[in-house]
């Protein structure tokens, strides 16, 4: 994962990351508790930290290679976990913060579904002493002392990095270069981010103009069914640029049915680099994708400890990540973990 391009570096988290991938993807974590037996670790019995987490929901490759590294983590780091899977609701984040509040958990973490929202349930949360870490995505509460640690990628980098490989690509071009983007879930970070960041990198030709662009809400099906609208309203389509691997994979659907060939009639560029997507990649279907690693329980479970310890951690924590060409996903792919 670390081949080419490699663009942030946290010496903690890639040898945590470089450990985890070592390790093999051993266990299988379905029950709803990573813990080992009930106890709830607030007094009353096994002395573990338990650490209630709400995950955003199961919308793609991304979230359950997330979901798995964080469940490993937790159990390999011996913390017990209370899981909740919120189904791409805010509203359901919010119940189950407040239940975990209720509970007594040690700490809490969670990848918020939207930017905005949280203050009042994080100033609970604060007021009942139990520290937040936000996975994955931010919040936008001009309040930071709501939260301790934000673990997660740059979303801007990504777009940014996808936007300059396509005004590298498309440099011969003479004339319009139409653009079609399929947003991830409206109001999510990882929209928003990734959104300026491709905008602001492609802003450099003149000649790439986005004319469509709408949410899939980072699923697959999402992907088809507004790649088929964007087939049917734009006669002239020379890209996609679509915020995950889910709704690029969807939308080869429609643009084959369509009768256009993916990877040549419309240049595909996706984020994430999951192994379908990088499958995708190496067959010459994408052209380009810009990591996005789910593999943040490691490092997840290290903060967990210190701020249950008291001590003091960044209050920004960066993924390493790299890009893609079909050429590198062929060479990484035999040894891809998720
Ligand atoms: O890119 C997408 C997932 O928040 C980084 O969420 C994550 C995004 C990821 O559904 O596939």
């Amino acid at each position: 994962m670390l081949k080419t391009g490699t663009f942030t570096r946290r010496g903690l988290g890639t040898l945590l990351a470089a450990g985890l991938l070592a390790g093999g993807l051993v266990g299988c974590a379905n029950s709803d508790t990573g813990g080992d037996g009930g106890d709830s670790g607030d007094g009353s019995g096994n002395g573990k930290i338990v650490l209630g987490f709400s995950q955003v929901g199961a919308e793609s490759g991304w979230r359950t290679a997330n979901t798995t590294s964080v469940k490993e983590a937790a159990a390999e780091a011996g913390i017990e976990l209370k899981f909740d899977d919120a189904q791409q609701k805010q509203e359901n984040q919010i119940k189950a913060i407040r239940n975990f509040i209720q509970q007594k958990v040690d700490v809490i973490a969670f990848s918020p579904v939207v930017e905005s929202g949280w203050d009042t349930v994080l100033k609970e949360a604060k007021d009942a002493d139990i520290p937040v870490i936000l996975t994955d995505r931010a919040v936008d509460s001009a309040d930071t002392s709501l939260y301790k640690t934000f673990i997660g990628s740059d979303f801007v980098k990504e777009g940014r990095l996808s936007g300059e490989w396509l005004v590298e690509e498309k440099k011969a071009a003479t004339g319009p270069v139409n653009i079609v983007e399929l947003q991830g879930t409206t109001g999510s970070a990882p929209a928003n981010d990734r959104k300026k960041g491709f905008a602001e990198a492609i802003a450099a030709n003149p000649n790439l103009k986005i004319v469509a662009s709408q949410s899939g809400d980072f699923t697959r099906a999402g992907g088809k069914q507004v790649m088929e609208q964007f087939l049917k309203a734009n006669p002239k389509i020379d890209v996609l640029f679509a915020h995950n691997d889910d709704m690029g994979l969807g939308a080869l659907e429609a643009i084959t049915a369509a009768g256009k060939v993916p990877g040549k009639d419309i240049t595909i560029i996706t984020i994430d680099a999951v192994k379908d997507g990088m499958q995708a990649l190496a067959d010459g279907k994408f052209n380009f994708i810009a990591e996005c690693s789910p593999l943040l329980g490691p490092q997840l479970m290290d903060l967990v400890k210190k701020v249950h310890a008291g001590e003091s951690v960044p209050t920004r924590v960066e993924t390493e990540e790299t890009t893609f060409t079909s050429e590198q996903a062929k060479a990484a792919l035999p040894t891809r973990k998720y």
